[in-house]
This record gives structure tokens, sequence and C-alpha cells, in this order.
């Protein structure tokens, strides 16, 4: 499949994901103080009365206009993913002059390893889509569990530190990077993702809405063991 053929699939199933969408879970929405920016203060995604989450909504404010004030380019929440094998995430197209235009979506496990990324759905189609689907029927990771969902303005990507330098993990910069789902080097793979890259476009920030699939509110500490077990208990009936 060439790079056009992938983006076009990709885009045509970003839009069936999002319609067959529209109903499914409750909406979560940033909290009014702004979702955090690393794995020590994401936003936890819980819902009142648990199970299914369909929707994150939230905005990237961008800069106070200040020098020392703050700024908000990207959010980064912690979610349960209970089926690996049906997980999405969709940006969606939005009316209205405070949406935002060009997000970016990154994936990383509890650990902080980068496992999925993706800037644009296809060519002049700057919304983003992340799926658990190589484009060969395999998937990126099998494992329920916490994972780690960011949204950004692009261009602001996630970075690690290798051999004492700070280096864009995923390296959104390359030009076979901007469309479709990519992933870090495997050798970068084991490098836990440690802040972002200064967004390139400051006018680049507004309003979103993030579709999911396979995403259910997370389990208070304690129900988190009862999920493993669960999980353990239905694996030997399988033996
Ligand atoms: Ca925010
Ligand atoms: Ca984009």
């Amino acid at each position: 499949m060439d790079i056009s053929t992938k983006a076009f699939t990709v885009a045509m199933t970003a839009c069936i994901g999002v319609s067959s969408l529209a109903v499914a879970g409750p909406v979560f929405d940033e909290p009014p103080g702004g979702a955090g920016t690393s794995r020590d203060d994401a936003t936890d995604v819980k819902t009142e009365n648990g199970g299914q989450v369909g929707m994150i909504t939230g905005s990237l404010t961008g800069t106070s206009g200040f020098v020392g004030g703050g700024s908000d380019y990207q959010d980064v929440y912690r979610i349960y993913i209970a089926d690996p094998g049906v997980f999405r995430a969709d940006t969606m197209m939005l009316d209205g002059a405070d949406s935002l235009r060009d997000p970016m979506l990154f994936l990383f496990n509890e650990e902080g390893h980068a496992i999925i990324a993706n800037n644009n759905i296809g060519n002049d189609q700057p919304q983003s889509g992340l799926v658990n689907d190589d484009g060969n029927g395999s998937a990126f990771f099998t494992q329920p569990g916490i994972y780690y969902l960011a949204i950004t303005s692009a261009v602001s990507e996630a970075t690690a530190m290798i051999a004492n330098e700070t280096v864009p993990l995923f390296e959104m910069g390359l030009s076979e990077n901007q469309t479709g789902i990519i992933q870090p080097r495997s050798s970068w793979s084991q490098i836990p993702w440690t802040g972002w890259t200064q967004p390139t476009d400051y006018e680049n920030f507004g309003h979103y809405e993030i579709a999911l699939q396979g995403v259910v509110s997370l389990p208070a500490p304690g129900g988190l063991a009862l999920l493993g077990l669960a999980v353990i208990g239905r694996r030997r009936r399988r033996h």
C-alpha cells in the first residue's frame, strides 16, 4: 500500500469510526483547572458511574500573551484501555473559529514508553486519529491497562532524554511522519517520554473533542487489583 492509499484508508476508517461513535458512552470534560501535561500530573479519566468513556472534550488555550504567563499547548489524560483490540481515538472536525484546527495525538503506556502517534489523518486533513492496527492486521499493543493519551498543538511533540540530549521521540518533523500512525525507532521503545517540544505555531489552539473506543473509566485503586484478577481469571479458564 503506498502512502496516499494508506492515508485515504485511515481517513475513511476514521469517518466510519466517528459516525458509529456519536452515541457511544459518556463524555469526559477537561476539568476547569485544565488537564496536566506529564505523567505526574495527567488528568484521570473517570466517570461517575464507571463504564465506557465515549469522548474526551477540552481546550488547548494557548498562551496568555505575556512573559512569564502560563501556556496550554498539551493536554495529557490517564485512561484505562479495557479492550485494546478495538481501541481508537479520533479528533473530531468541529465548527467554529474557536476549534483546534490542527491537533496531534500520542499514546504512551503506563511506564511512559511511546507506543503510537499521529499528526494528520491524511494530506490536507489536519485532524488526528490513532487505531490499534498497523495496517497489516497486527496490533501495536495487546495488554489492557493504564495508558496516557495526549493531545497537542501541531507541531509540539513528545521528547525523551537519549544520550544526554533531548530528542523528539517520534521524529515527527520527518516528511514521512506527517500522516499515518507512527512509532518510535525500535531501539527507543523503552525510553520514557519526559516532555514536549515548544509549539511551532502559537496561534494553533482551541476546543477539541476526541472520540474513543475501547476505553472505560479508570478504576479506583482497589478496583484496579480486582480488574487485574478478573483478567487473570479469564486467562486461566482458557487452559
Ligand atoms: Ca487544556
Ligand atoms: Ca494534525
